[in-house]
């Protein structure tokens, strides 16, 4: 759905100064149920990755004859949208297969940034997710959700959303808005297009964070903070942007969030073209979960 109007944005605040001060960054992330990172990551990292989901998406035909890779710039009318249109199957099967989409959510600088929020071991669920939005698809905006509907198992389970590459607001990011997590988990849920299918209410009065994001920064976002993608409103640039979870290691984690997103392929099939000794694959068993099937 077209992104819920917003009529009051406030900056993300930058909680890299916060990474020395442990208690510091746990109250900021109760009072706002994100945390936003600056240059958290290398941007060669994140470039690498985005290097691999545009050659993807040049190879299923969505990218403008003759464009630089990087520019990300659309075939004209080419507008493949996240569902079961078997043009995005196709597409998101094969991004899935990208050994540097799974490396990137490992990074050390995510893991020692949640290792600091959480104070244990950190458990990033295998489920990855990418998203790629076309210009002027705002009927299908991300919209106005909590994670924990998605993913369940330990509601201190936090998203990591990472866009490919430099986001301003006008490309379509992710907005936060202020304070709902404090209510709970919102029973309330109704059906709505765009990723996930899901939606709650949320009201015209209600505050936001959001702001540009470069090539690079970090938004981690609690599993019971409310928010919704931002329309992209470029001419023909294509949005990317992964979603990985996390959360502590000795909370229960939900069977499903250790399996392959979507549910198309499975690890084998994910796997087939990776070294056979990849210290990547499977990388979670090597640790004592409590897995729950609901
Ligand atoms: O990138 C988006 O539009 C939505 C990402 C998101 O909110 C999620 O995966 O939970």
């Amino acid at each position: 759905m077209a992104m819920t109007t917003m009529r009051d944005v406030q900056p993300y605040v930058d909680s890299m100064p916060l990474l020395t001060d442990p208690q510091a960054l746990r109250l900021r992330a109760r009072q706002d149920g994100c945390l936003f990172f600056r240059g958290l990551l290398p941007q060669d990292d994140v470039l690498d990755v985005r290097g691999q989901v545009l050659d993807v998406c040049a190879r299923h035909g969505w990218l403008a004859e003759g464009s630089d890779l990087m520019e990300g710039i659309v075939h004209a009318d080419r507008a493949v949208i996240e569902s079961r249109d078997p043009r995005w199957q196709a597409f998101y099967c094969d991004v899935l297969k990208l050994r540097a989409f799974h490396a990137l959510a490992l990074n050390r600088a995510i893991i020692d940034a949640l290792g600091v929020l959480f104070g244990e071991a950190v458990l990033p669920h295998s489920r990855n997710i990418c998203r790629a939005m076309f210009p002027q698809t705002q009927t299908h905006s991300t919209p106005p959700h909590q994670d924990h509907f998605y993913i369940g198992g330990s509601d201190e389970t936090w998203t990591a959303w990472i866009p490919l590459g430099d986001c301003p607001a006008e490309l379509g990011s992710l907005a936060v808005a202020c304070g709902m997590h404090e209510a709970g988990f919102i029973r309330d849920v109704h059906e709505a297009q765009g990723a996930g299918g899901s939606a709650v209410d949320v009201g015209e009065e209600t505050a936001w964070f959001g702001g540009d994001f470069q090539c690079g920064d970090v938004l981690f976002v609690h599993s019971l903070a409310v928010h919704q993608g931002r329309d992209n409103e470029t001419e023909d640039r294509l949005r990317l942007s992964v979603d990985y979870r996390y959360q502590p290691q000795s909370h229960p984690v939900r069977a499903d969030s250790l399996l392959p997103h979507m549910g198309w392929q499975d690890w084998e099939d994910i796997y087939a073209n990776w070294d056979a000794d990849d210290p990547l694959r499977y990388y979670w068993k090597a640790w004592d979960l409590n897995v729950r099937e609901s």
